[in-house]
């Protein structure tokens, strides 16, 4: 099968290296030098978990390709971006594997292929350009947007684990991206605001927030109609930082690289579906406040 990943980082290039070991799919990686230009030189090699030295293709111009599936797992504030790209090519199937909320409705507003959702939690680092670590065994769970069942979403289910990637195909997403964005909205901000990997908010102050910040996040899913209950969420944030105990997250990651953050789109969002609903989200508010000045304070917004 033709697969490109648009938004080739730490993720984006487990999953796309996964699926081009053994040659089993002819993979394409679109992102930044110096990676791409190391993979495109040397390969690229998977260590930790999903080890395997692989030669998927890799360029910088995401305009104009053709495949039959594009996984997309860009940053959520290049979404409408990847999708303008995403538009000036042809694919059967589009896949959003990516952080925070609103993704699928930007990808699928924008395009005429079918747009599937899906959620990521492996732990990845790029250790160097063309290296990436997988530092947490978690599952990629996809399926239709809209719920229900997807003979394509099996499809590409069954591709996934054929490649050794923990895939789980739902028929509940709507419920599922709420579910991700408890882990998130618990693990991100509360790492990068303390330097920290994602065990740390298994014990202590830290598990308070966390706990807090999913707990918030599944009252907002439910005063928005989908049945999140607040151990759940605390449960899943609480099991995906276990499994990736030794991972720095996304957000960790942003931090330490002086990067632009996704908080808009994990608290940041919780927050404001919250107003919109009526309700306060404290420890979500304040996480977004913390890392929003950090933002500010290096004119990254
Ligand atoms: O999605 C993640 C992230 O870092 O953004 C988790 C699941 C927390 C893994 O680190």
């Amino acid at each position: 099968m033709e697969i490109v990943v648009f938004g080739a980082g730490s993720l984006g290039s487990l999953v796309g290296g996964a699926l081009a070991r053994e040659s089993r799919h002819d993979v394409t990686l679109v992102g930044r030098d110096p990676h791409v230009r190391a993979v495109r030189e040397s390969g690229l090699e998977l260590v930790g978990e999903l080890e395997a030295t692989t030669t998927p293709s890799a360029t910088t111009d995401g305009r104009n390709l053709t495949a039959d599936l594009a996984i997309v797992t860009v940053k959520s504030f290049d979404t409408a971006a990847a999708a303008e790209t995403l538009a000036t090519g042809s694919y059967d199937a589009v896949l959003s594997l990516q952080n925070g909320m609103g993704n699928e409705e930007t990808l699928a507003t924008a395009l005429e292929s079918p747009v599937l959702a899906g959620t990521a939690s492996y732990g990845a680092l790029l250790r160097e350009p063309g290296v990436i670590e997988c530092t947490g065994i978690g599952d990629v769970v996809l399926g239709a947007r809209v719920g229900g069942s997807s003979t394509r979403a099996t499809r590409i289910g069954d591709l996934f684990s054929a490649a050794g990637l923990e895939t789980t195909v739902a028929d509940d997403m709507p419920r599922r991206l709420w579910e991700k964005l408890a882990v998130n909205a618990g693990i991100n901000a509360v790492t990068a605001l303390t330097r920290t990997e994602n065990g740390s908010v298994l014990a202590n102050e830290a598990n308070d927030l966390s706990r807090a910040a999913a707990r918030e996040t599944a009252r907002v899913a439910r005063a928005d109609d989908v049945e999140l209950s607040n151990p759940v969420a605390i449960d899943v944030m609480e099991s995906v930082a276990g499994d990736t105990a030794a991972n720095t997250s996304s957000m960790h990651q942003d931090v330490l690289a002086e990067r632009r953050t996704e908080i808009d789109a994990i608290n940041g969002f919780v927050v404001d579906r919250g107003s919109e609903l009526g309700l306060e989200t404290p420890t979500n508010r304040l996480l977004t406040a913390l890392i929003r000045t950090w933002e500010r304070g290096r004119g990254l917004r």
